[in-house]
């Protein structure tokens, strides 16, 4: 049983806001800083329990209105879960924040939180990107050491044995500028990549945007901004013209790339996470066809390498990634969705079109790549084979593979461009995105659209899905679908067709529908 004096002592300090209902919706809990602390508090409570169904448990606490109400529902919660509290294992819960001013209050409401709850330990990591957080989480619960320093080491370290694993034919770069500048969203993430740029010194990278003295976070910056705006972030215009570009955002979580045409005002040509994804899987497929030449392919082993979009994705992307012949599965939105499917293969890459995403291998596949890389080895030393084993092994090292992190996503991109020698352009040539239009609707009632199929279909109110087959029908390569969005009061529009004026008119008339 969780003890009641503490609880409810400590739940009296964190007063739940009146007249908003939280949710946890697509990705997180999200209102003013000023609201949220009670919610923090809830969350660390939730950490502390350490459970694992609990989304449902996470709404109905962060809303329970009383002290007493909450010490109820928590105590429901570990009966059904059978969450032990026998002292054995103690419930350890890592604790970071970004550097906006509400951090250090929401982050002592956490605190509060986790150490309401018995047995449980709150460790403060200090100032982090959320992909940090995880990947300590991560590192910790496979007993591996955790700090931000060996953070840092194992990105810079697998990213050099990926430089030097570069073949030295392809080693050179098509004449472009070979500097890469970043837009920092002036988060968290700036800071943190010019870190990790000292202990590289084989990439020259410069960072913009790097912290709150530049400018607000995420205001005309980041990596949402300029995927959903297609233009350049505050402080990039005609003069970075030829040379390439990444927005992270503010909580480095998520990645685009970008370059300014000469000559332009702020339109830029958008390298989005659809690009990203599609230049992981070409590298990825280029090692496994290394490696499943005859031999392994006799000994039964081949590997498994899934392809995980939303319905977000550019159509074009999608196009590419099944002509290559690789397996394409669809998730709703919500990196919750799609690293749950990813994890189902050897490989699994997934990301969204506004850039969040990573790759994940499978405990079981990487056992095989240590084995055959040291056969590999043995044998005829440099091989192919060998190469593409040490490589497979190095990027599950250099991605983080706890959650999309746009640090290691910058460090995977350039080595491959490397590997492959090529510039942006040529990368952002694998394919053309098809013109698209996203457009949120305010309705009354959100919840009342309800979706199936990976979002992809109405199911009510009934009609409406066929109301918007009649004016896909009218499009050429059209297609378009809504859904309530998980973060905000909005209903979604997308919408693609063959032109810009067709993908916007689509939209338009969709929009109206919902409306
Ligand atoms: P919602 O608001 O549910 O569409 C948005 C993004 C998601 C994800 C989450 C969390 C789009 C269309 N949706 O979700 O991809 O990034 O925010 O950050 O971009």
């Amino acid at each position: 049983e969780v003890q009641k004096s503490l609880l409810l002592d400590s739940s009296s300090r964190f007063v739940i806001p009146q007249g908003v209902k939280l949710s946890y919706g697509t990705a997180g809990f999200r209102e003013d800083a000023s609201i949220l602390s009670s919610t923090v508090y809830r969350v660390g409570i939730l950490a502390a329990l350490r459970s694992l169904h609990w989304e449902p448990f996470a709404d109905a606490i962060a809303n329970a209105p009383s002290p007493q109400q909450l010490l109820q529902l928590i105590n429901e919660f570990v009966e059904k879960e059978r969450i032990p509290f026998d002292g054995v294992r103690p419930a350890e819960i890592l604790l970071g924040r970004d550097t906006r001013p509400s951090g250090e209050a929401l982050l002592e409401a956490a605190r509060q939180g986790v150490t309401s709850i018995v047995g449980a330990v709150a460790s403060d990591m200090g100032i982090l990107t959320t992909p940090q957080l995880h990947w300590m989480v991560r590192a910790r619960n496979k007993g591996l050491r955790a700090s931000e320093q060996d953070y840092f080491e194992q990105l810079s370290n697998s990213f050099k044995c990926l430089i030097d694993l570069i073949p030295t034919e392809r080693n050179k770069f098509d004449g472009m500028n070979d500097k890469l500048v970043v837009d920092g969203a002036n988060g968290v993430g700036g800071a943190k990549l010019q870190i990790l740029h000292k202990l590289l010194n084989v990439l020259d990278i410069e960072v913009r945007n790097s912290s709150e003295d530049e400018g607000v976070l995420n205001d005309g910056v980041g990596a949402d901004y300029v995927q959903k705006e297609k233009v350049a972030p505050c402080g990039f215009g005609s003069k970075d013209a030829a040379i390439r570009c990444a927005s992270l955002d503010g909580d480095a979580d998520r990645l685009v790339y970008f370059s300014v045409p000469p000559e332009s005002n702020l339109q830029i040509n958008l390298v989005d996470g659809d690009k990203i994804l599609s230049l992981f899987a070409v590298f990825i497929r280029e090692q496994l066809s290394f490696l499943n030449e005859k031999e392994d392919l006799e000994n039964g082993h081949k590997a498994r390498l899934g392809i995980i979009q939303t319905a977000y994705a550019n159509g074009a992307s999608t196009d590419y990634l099944k002509n290559l012949g690789l397996e394409v599965n669809f998730t709703p939105t919500g990196v919750k969705y799609l690293h749950e499917k990813a994890a189902e293969f050897d490989i699994g890459i997934y990301f969204e079109a506004n850039g969040h995403g990573t790759i994940l291998f499978s405990e079981s596949f990487i056992e095989w790549l240590e084995v055959r890389s040291r056969e590999l080895s043995s044998g005829s030393k440099g091989s192919e084979a060998e190469k593409a084993a040490l490589r497979l092994l190095a990027v599950s090292n250099l991605i983080n593979q706890a959650v999309g992190d746009a640090l290691s996503g910058v460090l995977l991109v350039e080595v491959i461009l490397k590997h492959m020698g090529w510039s942006i352009h040529r990368w952002n040539e694998l394919y053309h995105d098809l013109p698209s239009r996203m457009l949120k609707v305010k309705v009354a009632d959100r919840t009342a659209v309800v979706t199936a199929n990976a979002e992809t279909v109405v199911v009510r109110p009934p009609g409406l899905q066929e109301a918007i087959n009649t004016e896909i029908a009218k499009y050429t390569q059209g297609r378009c679908f809504v859904r309530p969005s998980g973060t905000e009061d909005v209903v979604r529009v997308y919408a693609e067709a063959s032109t810009q004026e067709a993908a916007d008119t689509l939209a338009n008339s969709v929009a109206k529908l919902v409306d």
